[in-house]
């Protein structure tokens, strides 16, 4: 299979300078209308290509994966999330995928720190009222907020973006850092920061600032509910730029709208681009558009790291990011 002839399906529009690379090399077709591809579409794209380059917002489900005609032998993910592939169904079907890691870690990790920052200094309420024309002007009891300064700081998962977040809030903010992990990580692994090991339950109760950086999964689907909302402190925030079923978006709403916590700040949702009713009419969440690694630097990087990793695929060799 020579570079030339490999089939390439991109399911969204990538930044330009990708497209033109990838159009050099492959036979690149591109959903020129920029929305999400129907499921008859993703099924006529995964009998045509040889590789199909998923979002996010593609379901890349088992029925399809297992249909008769799949021509696709990769699916080169844009992303380092993949919980929108059916893993099972693609090792089942010998199809190969590849994601994006690293090149988005400092991006989201600065999305989650925009909602941290903007959550506990109550920014977007400020925004919204200097630009409603309401706001009468300063006094000593205007809009008093969280400082975030020396505070405690949880983080759920420990990977790449996790590790980012905290280093940044350590060595910014001076936060103290808790972490919950499946393990400990070592010293190395924390590259000299010092953060301490919790149970999610301990994490959840001394922390300031809780902010999820675990992958979607069975295991961590609505992590955080009714039950371990109630174990955070009245005045924490909950920050969320990793993926939106681990929080059970319901319980969220009861607990921002009861008390049970100040704040909270979210990049992603359950049911994206739908948010769960209530949401939108709470004033203590700031809500972003699910923009962590929409950097333009980084959205290049993400397509660079996709395309080396088809090149390799097509050269016939290990692949740089292989998942499955
Ligand atoms: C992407 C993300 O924008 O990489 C991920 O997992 O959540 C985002 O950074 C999105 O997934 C692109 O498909």
């Amino acid at each position: 299979m020579t570079n030339s002839k490999l089939r390439v399906l991109l399911t969204r529009r990538w930044p330009q300078a990708v497209e033109d690379a990838m159009a050099q090399d492959f036979e690149l077709r591109v959903n020129q209308d920029n929305r999400p591809m129907t499921e008859a579409e993703l099924a006529e794209g995964l009998a045509w290509a040889d590789v199909l380059c998923p979002t996010v917002t593609d379901s890349v489900s088992a029925e399809l994966l297992g249909a008769p005609n799949v021509r696709a032998r990769l699916l080169a993910n844009f992303g380092v999330g993949f919980n929108h592939i059916d893993m099972a169904a693609a090792k089942t079907a010998g199809v190969l995928v590849t994601n994006t890691p690293g090149v988005l870690t400092d991006a989201t990790a600065e999305i989650a720190m925009t909602l941290l920052l903007n959550s506990a200094r109550r920014a977007g309420e400020g925004e919204r009222l200097v630009r409603s024309g309401r706001w009468q002007g300063w006094h000593p009891t205007h809009m008093l907020s969280t400082q975030v300064t020396g505070k405690t700081l949880g983080i759920v998962g420990m990977g790449r973006i996790g590790l980012a977040f905290a280093r940044q809030a350590h060595y910014g903010f001076g936060m103290r850092v808790l972490y919950c992990a499946r393990t400990p990580r070592s010293d190395a692994a924390l590259q000299g920061l010092p953060a301490q090991y919790r149970s999610l339950s301990e994490l959840l109760a001394a922390s300031d600032f809780v902010s999820l950086h675990c992958p979607a999964s069975p295991e961590t689907h609505h992590l955080i509910n009714a039950q371990s909302l109630a174990l955070m402190k009245p005045t924490a925030h909950l920050i969320n730029t990793a993926r939106g079923d681990v929080i059970n978006e319901a319980d969220l709403v009861d607990a921002l709208q009861q008390g049970v916590i100040a704040g909270a700040g979210l990049d992603v949702y359950e049911a994206e681009p739908a948010l769960a009713p209530g949401l939108l009419d709470l004033s203590n969440v700031v809500l972003l558009p699910h923009m962590g690694s929409g950097t333009t630097q980084t959205r290049v990087a993400m397509g660079e790291c996709a395309m080396a990793n088809i090149r390799a695929f097509a050269a016939g060799e290990p692949l740089l990011n292989q998942v499955v």
